[in-house]
């Protein structure tokens, strides 16, 4: 028995040591056990469905590593469009982190995949990264809202770590004064307003012509950066960011 739970706590401490190195800045495990136990949550945009349970995406799910990529600039907040969908820059080195995860668990015989479709909030919440803040993001106390996200999904038991049980936002409610279009309220955003959302559907290019100038400026004919008013207002991980010297 103490065996086995050493093995497991050197299995843990490797997967999370290998992730590290490829570039993560937070790394978690949540048992895919207790992720399932929570009801699903309704993803309103684009996807139009509840978000999957873990052991519908493997059968023998045992746990979820949690990968948080810090992103210090805003220039890593720049969407590109590519035909009809888009690339995100900031987003592509948790891919790269991701498949050295899974190819690590794989080697030494585990399954490993991609958590697409489960509620990365969520996950990041019970991995112990932070709080879901009043923007409707997940506020990391070091990093503050700049961390993005990504899991992945194994048949390895792994030392699950502890959920995130602070309030850091508590009467602070500056992202909601914050946001150019009134799309939040506490820990609620409206899709149909957030301006990332309405921009990246390509809905709305008219009437937000004017907010889109100030709010998401546009670089080349395909890249602009996505609003950051939400996050920038965020009293966490400020001190650690740098933003654009342009003046709007
Ligand atoms: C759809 C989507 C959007 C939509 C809708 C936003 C939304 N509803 O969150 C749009 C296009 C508008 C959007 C915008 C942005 N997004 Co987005 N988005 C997603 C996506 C794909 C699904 C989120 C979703 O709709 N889930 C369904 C909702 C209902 O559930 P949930 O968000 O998971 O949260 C529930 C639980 O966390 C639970 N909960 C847990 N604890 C608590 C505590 C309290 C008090 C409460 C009330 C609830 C609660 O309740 C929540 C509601 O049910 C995720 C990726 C993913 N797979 O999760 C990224 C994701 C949430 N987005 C992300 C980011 C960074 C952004 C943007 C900053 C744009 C950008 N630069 O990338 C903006 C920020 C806008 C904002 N303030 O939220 C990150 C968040 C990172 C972080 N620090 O939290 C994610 C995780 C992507 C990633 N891979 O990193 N996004």
């Amino acid at each position: 028995m103490v065996k086995n739970e050493n093995l497991l706590e050197k299995l843990t401490m490797e997967v999370k040591q290998l992730a590290f190195q490829a570039g993560a800045s937070l790394v978690g495990v949540v048992s895919a056990d207790v992720y399932d136990s929570l009801p699903k949550v309704w993803i309103s945009w684009k996807v139009q469905d509840y978000s999957k349970k873990a052991v519908e995406l493997m059968a023998e799910s045992k746990s979820i590593i949690v990968l948080g990529y810090h992103v210090w600039d805003d220039m890593l907040e720049l969407a590109v469009r590519k035909g009809e969908g888009w690339v995100y820059p900031g987003y592509s080195p948790l891919e790269v982190i991701t498949r050295t995860v899974e190819n690590f668990l794989e080697k030494l015989g585990f399954k490993a995949v991609s958590a697409q479709g489960l509620s990365y909030k969520r996950l990041a919440q019970l991995a112990g990264f932070g709080c879901y803040g009043k923007n409707t993001l997940i506020i990391n106390p070091v990093f503050g809202p700049w961390i993005r996200l990504a899991a992945v999904l194994t048949d390895a038991k792994l030392v699950a770590d502890e959920p995130f049980t602070r309030d850091l936002c508590v009467d602070c409610e500056e992202c909601v004064k914050a946001c150019p279009v009134g799309a939040l309220s506490p820990y609620k955003i409206d899709v149909n307003k957030c301006l990332v959302g309405v921009r990246l559907l390509g809905k709305g290019e008219t009437k937000n012509d004017e907010m889109f100038r100030l709010y998401e400026p546009a670089f080349t004919e395909n890249a602009h950066l996505m609003c950051l008013e939400c996050q920038k207002a965020c009293r966490y991980g400020r001190s650690i960011h740098s933003s654009l010297k342009l003046r709007l």
